[in-house]
């Protein structure tokens, strides 16, 4: 909890499931938290608990120095955000909604010319994560700005200051999410194949997520060949790489489950 005198006026503008967990962390947090929604019922809950209902977007900007955008996209985000320019002049906007690296820039663009103080955030947390120990929240633009309100915003998840490129969190937030989503399609992939033997993905599900546990490791040390690619020394070779690639993507052909999957990786995958 925090005391009365570190306690921030903070507004959150959209209370869907992530926003709606935002202004609960910043309410336990001991802020003084107002609130709005298009849809104002969504916000019941929160007043109940202590959060003040503002009557427009524009009225929520106006009431705190924090201001935190949290709704569907980057057009409902610039709806809201450029008539309110005269409100927000002067004051930190966290926009946590997810965006392109572009929109975030052009964005920040907007900020900077109306001297608003503009951080990009990127959540990497399900709404349930809020406030937990596996939660993180990537942030960039700003710097002093995040450097203020970094012990509010520490609220939702461990803050991790990426760059001052307005783009820069939402670029590492999409790279993240684009790894996670290469190991989803790589388990749709073995699940299927083992599928063809008799087995079960259900099965394949308890030997594979500690397997891939375990090779995160390896991230470290494929990172000097993408950082520094002139003076990296591979571990493996490119051609180990593509006959073990060309052995997998034999295999889903033989089980008949064959995907573009193994050629695609075949391509993003030099020697590593
Ligand atoms: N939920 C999650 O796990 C992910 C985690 C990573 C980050 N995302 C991003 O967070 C943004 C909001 O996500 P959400 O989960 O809160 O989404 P919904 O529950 O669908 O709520 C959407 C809210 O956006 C409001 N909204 C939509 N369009 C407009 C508009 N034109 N003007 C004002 N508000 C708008 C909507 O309002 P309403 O439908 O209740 O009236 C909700 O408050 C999102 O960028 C995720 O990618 C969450």
């Amino acid at each position: 909890m925090t005391n009365s005198a570190t306690a921030q006026r903070v507004s959150v503008i959209g209370l869907g499931a992530m926003g709606t967990a935002l202004a609960q962390a910043l309410l336990a947090g001991g802020h003084q938290v107002t609130v709005w929604n298009r849809t104002a019922a969504r916000a019941e809950a929160l007043v109940a608990e202590g959060a003040v209902l503002a009557a427009t977007s524009a009225e929520a900007m106006a009431a705190a120095d924090l201001v935190i955008l949290c709704v569907l996209d980057d057009p409902a985000v610039r709806e809201h955000i450029e008539p309110a320019a005269a409100q927000l002049r002067g004051r930190t906007v966290v926009n946590l909604t997810t965006t392109t690296p572009e929109q975030a820039r052009s964005l920040g663009a907007w900020a900077l010319a109306n001297e608003v103080d503009l951080i990009d955030g990127g959540i990497m947390a399900v709404p349930s994560m809020i406030g937990g120990p596996a939660a993180f929240v990537l942030y960039s633009g700003a710097t002093a700005a995040f450097d203020r309100f970094r012990a509010v915003l520490e609220l939702f998840g461990r803050a991790e200051f990426v760059g001052a490129d307005f783009g820069a969190a939402a670029m590492y937030d999409l790279a993240i999410l684009g790894g996670m989503y290469s190991m989803f399609a790589g388990f749709q992939q073995g699940g299927k194949m083992v599928r063809t033997t008799g087995g079960t993905a259900a099965h394949l599900a308890t030997l594979m997520a500690p397997f891939l546990q375990a090779m995160t490791t390896m991230f470290a040390q494929y990172a000097p060949g993408i950082d520094d690619p002139d003076n990296y020394v591979p571990e493996q070779s490119a051609e180990f790489t593509a006959s073990a690639l060309g052995t997998i993507d034999k295999a889903a052909a033989e089980s008949g489950t064959h995907t573009e999957l193994f050629g695609v990786l075949l391509r993003a995958l030099p020697g590593i």
